[in-house]
């Protein structure tokens, strides 16, 4: 077996079921005819995702044209007050949810099979001719996930802690998918940053750890020849790893592989995945020159933030430094046991001859260099790399990180320095608070880059500045009407967009689902602060 077909035999042995169930819009069914200009707009009531279905028929004399209608699918009203015809944005119009169709022969039952996310659902009649109008008399949708709402717990607290927990799962739930998606309306693939935290809230909520392990089988199948892990992958027409990498989404494979193993305790997937996990170690040596990260010549080189002024050199080496530390810590949960025991890799139990053959080459690749002999080297590059990012990005005036030439400061800059343990978690909180209150300081504009802020918070011990954070800027996602929350949030531009239009902005994206992780593992309640 290559390690391609190994890793993908594994992930086709993971079990996703996907439920179905059948809504039907809450409230807009129309009770008179649509003639051409009208239209009538259905309200689910949630956010569902899945395929729409309309019973349609026309009234009025013989149906002498086609009936012309347009079906638009949005995801909570901000959405439908845009108008898909001004979109002049740089990702494609391909991802505004519409139809245009054309009825020929009424009455007739509309669904064109496919899945959209929405909680609306408008259907503008084009054109019908002077004769006729139509009548819809049904609308429902099958809605699909592979969460199982009947896991979820019972979430306790404030009425506002009990939203964010309520809208955290639904934004969670309608991304879980065959994978885990980023968004149920664009882009629609497993994206390794959005996995990360899914992967969090996930095992606070859905438990869904079949889940969580088929995506850390598919990221290591459709690795590139030198093991590098791209930053997102495709299902259709065959499954394939996207071109694109990211020196921190390649690295983050480690962070989720060892939360799988610490929330699971499955050891055999840990030591079979552990080889792609060292390998993204050790392909971030490309981007350093004298212990410090080099920026990439692409502009997505790194992700962090959807900033688009955002200087990421100082956050990349934060995040290589955290993560180097938690492959010490996946390292010392999938060996420390057999060092003990005096056994080694290879003796581990094999479920099978291909798997034994497997464990074999992985021994080879790790070059024959045990654990043990892992583990110093991680230490030192970590403690070199550590003290170069001190030297190199800390300014002792500010009292704050800086990044790259303009010597930028960013929150996020110091969100993942602190992360990375470039100071200790005292002068982190002095430093966190002081960002905090710069007004000039370049600010995070998605919930992902929030959920680091409050993490390196935590790290520090700000818990309550942490819980006020957390309730300030996914509740007022909360006091604007979110079912679920979105993937861009700028409080003080609720119309941001880095793709041109917020039309294209999804408003269901995972990476956001994370308070309910932070109220859950951290206890990050009004009162347990
Ligand atoms: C967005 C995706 C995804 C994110 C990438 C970097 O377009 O929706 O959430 O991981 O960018």
């Amino acid at each position: 077996l290559t390690d391609r077909e190994y890793y993908m035999r594994e992930a086709k042995t993971c079990h996703i079921e996907l439920y179905h169930e059948k809504v039907y819009a809450h409230s807009g069914v129309p009770t008179g005819d649509l003639r051409a200009g009208s239209s009538v707009t259905f309200d689910f009531g949630n956010h569902y995702v899945g395929s729409v279905t309309l019973d349609i028929r026309s009234a009025g004399s013989h149906q002498d044209a086609p009936a012309l209608i347009r079906i638009r699918y949005c995801e909570n009203r901000r959405e439908l007050e845009q108008d898909p015809e001004s979109y002049e944005g740089w990702i494609s119009k391909g991802w505004i949810q519409e139809e245009i169709l054309h009825l020929d022969v009424l009455p007739g039952t509309v669904c064109t099979g496919r899945r959209y996310a929405f909680r609306f659902v408008k259907v503008d009649v084009i054109d019908t001719s002077s004769k006729f109008g139509i009548v819809i008399d049904d609308i429902h949708a099958d809605t699909v996930t592979s969460a199982d709402d009947a896991h979820l717990p019972a979430f306790e607290g404030t009425q506002m802690e009990q939203d964010l927990a309520r809208v955290s799962c639904r934004t969670l739930r309608n991304c879980m998918q065959e994978v885990f998606e980023d968004g149920p309306k664009r882009d629609r693939r497993l994206w390794l940053g959005d996995f990360r935290l899914q992967a969090l809230a996930n095992s606070v909520s859905y438990r869904n750890d079949a889940l969580v392990r088929k995506c850390l089988y598919l990221f290591a199948a459709v690795a590139d020849e030198k093991g590098r892990i791209p930053a997102c992958l495709f299902l259709r027409p065959a499954i394939e790893g996207d071109d694109t990498y990211m020196f921190d989404y390649s690295l983050f494979f480690i962070s989720v592989l060892k939360h799988y193993v610490e929330v699971t305790g499955d050891k055999k997937s840990g030591k079979d995945l552990w080889k792609r996990a060292v390998q993204q170690w050790e392909l971030a040596e490309d981007f350093f020159e004298n212990n410090i990260v080099q920026p990439g010549r692409e502009i997505g080189w790194c992700f962090v933030d959807w900033n688009l002024d955002l200087d990421k050199t100082a956050a990349a080496q934060g995040i290589y430094l955290f993560c180097c530390r938690e492959l010490l810590r996946l390292g010392h949960l999938l060996f420390a046991d057999d060092a003990k025991a005096g056994c080694t890799r290879g003796e581990v139990q094999a479920a099978d001859e291909d798997t034994d053959a497997y464990m074999q080459q992985q021994e080879d690749v790790m070059d024959g260099r045990g654990w043990a002999m892992l583990r110093d080297e991680v230490e030192r590059r970590l403690a070199r790399r550590r003290e170069a990012a001190a030297d190199t990005f800390y300014d002792p005036f500010s009292r704050l990180f800086t990044s790259g030439p303009g010597r930028q400061i960013s929150v996020m800059s110091q969100a993942w320095c602190v992360l990375g343990g470039v100071i200790d978690p005292a002068d982190g909180a002095k430093t966190l608070r002081r960002i905090l209150e710069d007004g000039n300081a370049l600010q995070p504009v998605t919930p992902y880059a929030y959920h680091t802020l409050i993490d390196a918070m935590l790290l520090c011990g700000m818990r309550r500045e942490a819980y006020q954070l957390m309730i300030s800027y996914w509740g007022s996602m909360i006091r604007d009407g979110a079912d679920t929350f979105y993937e861009l949030f700028d409080p003080s531009d609720p119309d941001t967009s880095p793709y041109g239009s917020c039309i294209i902005n999804s408003y269901c994206h995972a990476w956001s689902c994370t308070p309910v992780y932070f109220m859950e593992h951290f206890r990050l309640r009004e009162g347990e602060l």
